[in-house]
């Protein structure tokens, strides 16, 4: 049983939304634990969570002084979860684009022995309000690509809303992660696949942020897009020496 639940969520700047995703995910998950892992903000995200903090225990604030990105914000976490013992791992973006209502039924598919549930915008019942047209094309695109180049059978793996249970972090290990943005929440899925572990959909509805600033930049989606590019080929060069070792030798008489 999946007891203890720690919810991260990664902070650059964002304090016009922490109070809002917190008082949310505090009605709609009370029995978890909160980490923030703030990297480099200079707005009163820390000072509001701080506060925040003093009030409720099963709060804390983790500080970095230098912005290193998403994936690595989450590694640094998840290591933290894994030491303290949590069972499960929750990823979910401060900015409101994820909706906890959803997370009760993550995470009880995760407790049913699911080892990685990821709140997906592409599978039926999912949607995306609010984005531009370019945005969602590439975001849509960009999944099908990662899809097929990694033979996954997933529809949504740069998604950012998951639960991990924490034995799936072990298996698959945080060690050698290449990729920062996007592509690291696609690493995180092939990882998952190639390990033989359990993957699972649940339609969510994703809204665009309404307030703060975008962290997304081109940076992050040619990342992605290069990563996953060779990832796809070194899987189909592997294949093909397999192939080439298995083959028969031709006799030399
Ligand atoms: N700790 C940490 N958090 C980050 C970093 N970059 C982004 N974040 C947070 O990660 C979450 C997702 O970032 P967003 O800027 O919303 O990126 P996005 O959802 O791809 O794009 P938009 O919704 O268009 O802004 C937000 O909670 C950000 O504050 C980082 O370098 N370090
Ligand atoms: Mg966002």
């Amino acid at each position: 049983m999946l007891v203890r639940t720690l919810i991260i969520v990664p902070t650059h700047n964002e304090a016009a939304n922490i109070s809002e995703i917190l008082d949310r995910l505090d009605e709609h998950v009370p029995d978890a634990d909160f980490l923030v892992i703030d990297d480099a903000s200079t707005d009163d995200t820390r000072a509001i969570v701080t506060e925040r903090a003093k009030r409720d225990t099963r709060l804390r604030l983790v500080t970095r002084e230098e912005k290193r990105g998403l994936g690595d914000a989450y590694l640094h976490a998840f290591q933290i979860g894994l030491d303290d013992g949590y069972d499960a791992m929750v990823e979910i973006d401060a900015d409101l684009s994820h909706d906890p209502a959803v997370l009760p039924t993550m995470l009880d598919v995760a407790e049913r022995g699911i080892d990685l549930v990821i709140g997906s915008r592409y599978v039926p019942g999912g949607s995306v309000i609010g984005w531009p047209r370019r945005r969602t094309w590439l975001s849509r695109w960009g999944n099908r690509y990662a899809a097929i180049m990694l033979g996954l059978a997933v529809n949504d793996a740069t998604a950012g809303y998951r639960v991990y249970r924490a034995d799936t972090l072990q298996t698959i290990g945080l060690e050698g992660v290449q990729a920062g943005g996007y592509g690291f929440q696609v690493e995180m899925t092939y990882r998952t696949v190639r390990a033989g572990l359990a993957v699972v959909e649940i339609p969510i509805a994703f809204r665009d942020r309404v307030a703060g600033s975008s962290k997304m930049n081109r940076g992050i989606v040619s990342e992605a897009f290069r990563l996953v590019t060779y990832w796809g080929l070194a899987d189909l060069l592997t294949l093909r020496r397999r192939g080439r070792a298995y083959r028969t030798p031709r006799s030399s008489t």
